[in-house]
Parts: C-alpha cells; sequence; structure tokens
C-alpha cells in the first residue's frame, strides 16, 4: 500500500490517557488528511485500548501495540519501519504530552518544500531558534537541555541548534537510507543519533521555532539511566566519527 502524497503523524506513548484522545482531534483540525500512528508499548492506563477503539471508526488512526515498554528511541524507529513501508511522503513525529502543540504541525509540513529554497529532509521544531522557546522548566532541566545541545553538536558535528527534541518531519524516501539495524540508542540519545546517521547520507536540515510547554497531565517516563546512556551514546558515536566510521 502507498501514500505517496499523504503525511503521517506518528505519537509514541506510554499511559497517555489524559493526552492522547484530545492530540488526537487537534491533529486533525490541523491536518484533516493526514493519518496518525500510534505506537503504545502496553501502556496500564489503556491508552492503546482507546486507541483500538477509535481506530475502528476512523480509518485515519492507526495503532502499533508493542508488548511492553521498550523506549521511545525503539518505538520511534518502529514508526519510521512502518512509514517506510506504507510508502508516506512525510513522517511528523511528536510527543503525546502537549509540550508540541499542533499549532506547529503546519509550518513543519510548509517547511518541508520552502518557497523559492532547496527541499529539507528533515524540518525541525526548534526552541533554539530566534522566536523558539522553552516554557514551565526549571532552570536546571534548561541548563541540561543546552548542554546535552552544545555536548551533540561539538562531538557529532551536527548544525541544527536543537538536536535533542522529538518534533521533526522527515521525508521518508531519504528515512528509507537509514540503516535502521545500526542505530545503538533505545532512549533519548535517539534524536542525537538519527540526525547523525540522516547527516551521513546527505539529508539537508531545516529548523522553524516552536514553544515548547512542560508536560500539562500524566506522568513523566525520564529516568537518571535513560540519560545517562544517552551522555555515553554520544560520547561513542563521536569516538566513532573521530576514527572516520
Ligand atoms: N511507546 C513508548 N512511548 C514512550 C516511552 N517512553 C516515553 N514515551 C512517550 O514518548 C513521549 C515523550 O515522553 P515524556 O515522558 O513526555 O518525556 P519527556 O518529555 O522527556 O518528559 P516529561 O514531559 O517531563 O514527562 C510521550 O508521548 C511518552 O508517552 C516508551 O518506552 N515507549
Ligand atoms: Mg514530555
Amino acid at each position: 500500500m502507498s501514500h505517496r502524497d499523504q503525511t503521517l503523524v506518528t505519537v509514541a506513548t506510554y499511559n497517555e490517557m489524559d493526552n492522547l484522545p484530545r492530540l488526537v482531534d487537534e491533529i486533525h483540525g490541523a491536518l484533516p488528511d493526514a493519518h496518525i500512528l500510534v505506537v503504545d508499548d502496553n501502556s496500564p492506563d489503556g491508552t492503546g485500548r482507546w486507541c483500538d477503539a477509535r481506530a475502528a471508526d476512523d480509518p485515519r488512526l492507526h495503532c502499533l501495540h508493542r508488548e511492553g515498554k521498550l523506549g521511545l528511541g525503539t518505538a520511534i524507529v518502529a514508526a519510521m519501519r512502518w512509514a517506510v513501508e506504507h510508502g508516506y511522503r512525510c513522517m511528523l513525529n511528536m510527543d503525546a504530552d502537549f509540550s508540541h502543540h499542533p499549532r506547529y504541525l503546519r509550518d513543519l509540513v510548509a517547511g518541508m518544500d520552502p518557497d523559492g529554497g532547496p527541499a529539507v529532509d528533515v524540518m525541525i521544531g526548534s526552541r533554539y531558534v530566534p522566536g523558539g522557546r522553552v516554557e514551565g522548566w526549571p532552570l536546571h532541566r534548561r541548563l541540561m537541555s543546552r548542554a546535552v545541545n552544545l555536548y551533540a553538536r561539538c562531538l557529532l558535528g551536527l548544525k541544527p541548534k536543537d538536536c535533542s527534541g522529538a518534533y521533526r518531519c522527515y521525508r521518508v524516501e531519504t528515512l528509507a537510507r537509514v540503516d535502521f539495524d545500526a542505530i545503538r540508542s533505545r532512549g533519548y540519545s535517539f534524536q542525537e543519533e538519527i540526525l547523525w546517521h540522516l547527516g551521513r547520507a546527505g539529508a539537508r536540515m531545516g529548523e522553524t521555532p516552536i514553544t515548547f510547554a512542560d508536560r500539562q497531565h500524566g506522568s513523566s517516563k525520564i529516568n537518571s539511566a535513560e540519560a545517562f546512556g544517552a551522555i555515553w551514546i554520544i560520547f561513542l558515536l563521536g569516538l566513532r566519527k573521530l576514527r572516520g566510521r
């Protein structure tokens, strides 16, 4: 099956019943023709069951179920494989918790083919370009995010200002050039790692400003083991880059 002119919006979920029903409506408010793929890791709060029931009434909604919580990075890889297999034009990924507001969806899609400019392969919803902002984060979280971005940009030579956010639109034919089996990240460093692989595949990257809002409903899935794991993986990728591999 091919959806060559269509956009797929992908949302990984783990216990997002407080957010997903409203998010699905708002995504379709912004992009009525888009398909939505939810990748749910057997959420105990029933997010996956809700999604199946809703998908039975709406052919634009799809749900991929995994047996347990396997990490955000692997959920996005599963969504990328699905987008490639089904032949969508663009894949737009966002978090479920409204940190990534659907009001920016159209800017991200429009940025893929800018008027008079070259086409873009990855459009990033960016907190760190002029006009971008973070709302509701305490100072230590702002500093951590800035530090991780600086670290990844220096070590991996990434050009975008915001390399750690998940709110992005990818050209699916460019994703198809990435060897997903080579991706090491299970959790947070996935965002930097996929940019690194795409950069090596010759992808052009752009950024459009967003205001990132802290989660209002539901609970955080972040943990310090994942955060340290992410720093370690970026370091290993940096070593590979130094060795020219
Ligand atoms: N399928 C799946 N989704 C996940 C997993 N971990 C996180 N998510 C989803 O990924 C998105 C981002 O996770 P968040 O918990 O918001 O992570 P965060 O934004 O760093 O942290 P807070 O917003 O502060 O809680 C949300 O939509 C989560 O439901 C996972 O292991 N599997
Ligand atoms: Mg969040």
